[in-house]
């Protein structure tokens, strides 16, 4: 049992001075007062702004690894996320299982300092390089959460199932075979994993991710996900016109229109890069209460397009943010670029904004809830019964100065930067003080050596 105070904190009935509370042994808050003297026992946090921590609700931590190693034009001339892709199916043919925990490791401790308490890890990288098992199925899951473990990070493993290269049923080819290929395959896969995540701190969620209609065919997908009956439900939905365009063709509805029509579409679903929807779409998705997993600063390097965030927020909609490839580990950053996707589109001012509450408040709040949805994780909120998920900003940043209440959202997500956020607990867990994570030197230096290691591999 610990006690902090703070002297402001967002509470889920706005801002409240002289807040204190209280984190069980469980690494879940137990009781919140606001307007009090410190408890005796209370660690007081002086100069720091307490928030509820956000949930990152979609990560393929590997990507980390060729950040900066796909920025040129190849020799066919238009480069687009297709020709991506196949570098980034070059990059994973090589790395081994030790590679993976450490970069994976390494972008854990950035999204911590970044002011993220909790990932959710869309995972796909299973088997060998030459499409055969790990001896232990779950080999490079369990090297996720290792990984996951040695940087106090909340983890939601998301293990995918990828059974065809396309919409043509055609098999897994050249870099795809490390992904799987055989339902069989992925029911030992995803068992394993169950049983290796039992004894991970209890904040760990196990959940399921077909990647996209185009890797696992309909007539599969019912009795994939019978597998997790109750854990969150990933997928990647519509990033690329050409996706939508060969949905509608092989399946007769577009992606976001036939899964809600052929699915049950609920709470326990989130849909990644649902970019290109109809308005009707858009509506459809805000009123089954799934979120929508937005990826703005990757949807942006890999031009994608443009979420239809006005509407979708206008309906009720949810979502949350996720760093994707992680080629840039920014948070403010990241609702920073989707907030400005909309303004630039529509030619205006605040677009997102739902008053009385401020843009950033607007934008905060709601990827707070999000994402803790979508990551089946009991978070979001400063509130007994949730798990401590919290960031503490500097109150004496200059971007800050000068500002109260939801303005200090504002000056963070708008005029600052991460270099604001302080501390990090998760699940109750301090990992980050200072600005530091408490195991930074150690795992860069590892990350370093592995990415000298890759840098042939592109
Ligand atoms: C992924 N990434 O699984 O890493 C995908 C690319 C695909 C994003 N969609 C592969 N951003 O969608 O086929
Ligand atoms: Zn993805």
């Amino acid at each position: 049992m610990s006690s902090l105070f703070a002297e402001l904190a967002l509470l889920p009935d706005g801002w409240r001075r002289d807040v204190a509370l209280t984190i069980g042994a469980d690494g879940r808050i137990t009781a919140v007062t606001a307007g009090q003297a410190p408890p005796a026992d209370a660690q007081a946090l002086p100069g720091r702004i307490l928030l509820p921590a956000l949930a990152n609700l979609h990560s393929h931590t590997f990507q980390r690894a060729m950040a900066g190693l796909t920025e040129a034009r190849g020799a066919a001339g238009q480069d687009s996320f297709w020709t991506w892709r196949e570098l980034m199916y070059r990059f994973v043919a090589v790395l081994t299982p030790a590679q993976i925990e450490a970069i994976a490791a390494q972008v854990f401790v950035e999204l911590l300092e970044a002011g993220y308490a909790a990932v959710g890890e869309f995972h796909y990288l299973h088997h060998g390089p030459d499409g055969r098992p790990y001896a232990n199925p779950a080999e490079t899951c369990l090297r996720i959460a290792a990984a996951a473990q040695a940087t106090g990070i909340g983890l939601t493993l998301l293990p995918v199932l990828y059974l065809t290269g396309d919409l043509d049923g055609r098999p897994l080819a050249g870099g795809q075979r490390r992904f799987g290929g055989r339902l069989d395959d992925f029911t030992a896969l995803w068992h394993a994993a169950a049983a290796g995540l039992a004894d991970r701190p209890a904040d760990t969620v196990l959940g399921i991710a077909p990647h996209s209609l185009r890797a696992v065919p309909p007539a599969l997908l019912g009795e994939a996900l019978a597998l997790c009956p109750a854990g969150p439900i990933h997928l990647h939905i519509a990033e690329q016109v050409r996706e939508v365009q060969a949905v509608e063709a092989a399946l007769g509805a577009r992606p976001v229109a036939w899964l809600l029509a052929n699915q049950p579409v609920d709470r326990r679903w989130c849909l990644v890069h649902a970019t290109h929807m109809t308005p009707a779409e858009t509506g459809a998705l805000a009123a089954s209460g799934a979120v929508a997993g937005l990826c703005p600063i990757t949807e942006a390097n890999l031009g994608d397009g443009i979420f239809q965030g006005a509407a979708y927020l206008a309906a009720g909609g949810r979502f949350g943010i996720g760093s994707d490839s992680n080629l840039r580990i920014a948070l403010a950053e990241e609702l920073r670029q989707l907030d400005y996707s909309q303004r630039l589109r529509d030619q205006a001012r605040a677009v997102l904004c739902q008053p009385p509450r401020s843009t950033g408040r607007t934008l905060y709040d709601a990827a707070l809830a999000g994402g803790a949805q979508a990551l089946g994780r009991a978070a979001g909120a400063i509130a007994p019964g949730r798990f401590a998920d919290l960031v503490a900003l500097d109150a004496d940043a200059l971007c800050l100065a000068g500002r109260r209440d939801d303005r200090l959202l504002d000056g963070w997500l708008f005029a600052g930067d991460d270099r604001v956020v302080m501390d990090i607990w998760s699940a109750g867990r301090r990992v980050v003080e200072g600005g530091r994570h408490h195991a930074r030197d150690r795992i860069e230096q590892r990350y370093r050596q592995t990415v000298r290691q890759l840098a042939g591999a592109l």
